[in-house]
C-alpha cells in the first residue's frame, strides 16, 4: 500500500480493485516519429496510469491517452485484484511485430503477490486499434524475485524495456525485466525467447558474487565487443550482496 497519492479500494463481485496513482510525470519522455512523416511525437507515461502521446504541436495523438492496466488482473494472497497503478518507467518504441509500424513498450507499477508484474506493448494507434490498445500476447509478466522493493520507484515494473533485432530478421525483440531478475527477452507475440545467464561471468571479469540480478535499472543494447553481434548491457547486483539488503 502507498501512503501518498490517490488510493482507494473497492470490491466488486469478489474482485478487489486498487487505485494507487499519483499526479504528474516521473518517467522521461520518449521522442519518436510514430507516423513516419518526419515529425517526432512525444510519448509520456504518467503517474496517473495513462500513457500519453502528443504531436509536435502539443496536440493529443489519435488513440491516446491509453489507460495501461491489466483488465484480467492478478492474484495477491488468494485475492483476485485489478490494479490501476503508476507508470514510472520510460517507454521503449520500435517495430516489434514486423508490420512496419512502431509499438510502444512500457511497464506499470502493478504488483500481484510478491513477484508478478506487468509490461505492455501498445499499438501506435492506441485505443483506435481494432481489438484494443495492447498487442495480442501482452501484457507479459517479466517477474523477478520481488516486486516491491520501494514505494513508487521500486514497485511492479519500474524498468524501461530495450529493443534490438537479436536474430537478424529485421524485427525487434524486447528485453524487459522486473526487479531482481535476469535479462528476459520476448518477441512481439509476448513469447519469451530467451533469458540472460546470471551465473557465468566474462573471461576478464573480477566478479565473484554470482548469480547476479538486475535490481532497478535501465538496460540497453549495443555491440560492445565488436564481434558484429548485439550485446545487452545492464547493471546488476550479486545475490550475496542483495541478500544482505533484503
Ligand atoms: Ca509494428
Ligand atoms: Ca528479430
Ligand atoms: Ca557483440
Amino acid at each position: 500500500m502507498e501512503h501518498d497519492g490517490t488510493h482507494d479500494t473497492t470490491r466488486a463481485y469478489g474482485t478487489q480493485v486498487l487505485h494507487v496513482l499519483g499526479k504528474g510525470f516521473f518517467a522521461a519522455p520518449t521522442l519518436y516519429d510514430l507516423a513516419g512523416d518526419g515529425h517526432l511525437e512525444i510519448i509520456q507515461p504518467g503517474q496517473d496510469g495513462w500513457l500519453y502521446v502528443w504531436d509536435d504541436k502539443g496536440q493529443p495523438w489519435p488513440g491516446f491517452p491509453v489507460q495501461v492496466y491489466d483488465a484480467k488482473g492478478g492474484m495477491t494472497n488468494g485475492v483476485h485484484q485489478i490494479q490501476y497503478a503508476r507508470l514510472m518507467a520510460t517507454a521503449a518504441v520500435g517495430d516489434i511485430n514486423g508490420d512496419g509500424s512502431p509499438e510502444i513498450v512500457v511497464g506499470s507499477n502493478e504488483a500481484f503477490g510478491s513477484q508478478d508484474c506487468r509490461a505492455y506493448a501498445v499499438w501506435h494507434d492506441g485505443n483506435g486499434h481494432s481489438g484494443g490498445p495492447f498487442l495480442p500476447g501482452w501484457p507479459v509478466n517479466p517477474k523477478g524475485l520481488r516486486n516491491d522493493f520501494l514505494p513508487d520507484v521500486g514497485l511492479g515494473m519500474p524498468n524501461a524495456a530495450a529493443l534490438a533485432d537479436l536474430n537478424g530478421d529485421k524485427v525487434l525483440e524486447v528485453e524487459v525485466n522486473g526487479m531482481a531478475a535476469s535479462p528476459l527477452f520476448y518477441d512481439g507475440t509476448g513469447t519469451q525467447v530467451g533469458i540472460g545467464d546470471g551465473n557465468t561471468v566474462g573471461p576478464k571479469a573480477a566478479v565473484t558474487d554470482v548469480p547476479d540480478f538486475i535490481p532497478i535499472n535501465y538496460g540497453s543494447f549495443a555491440d560492445v565487443d565488436g564481434d558484429g553481434k548485439v550485446d545487452f548491457v545492464d547493471g546488476t547486483l550479486g545475490l550475496t550482496y542483495a541478500m544482505g539488503g533484503l
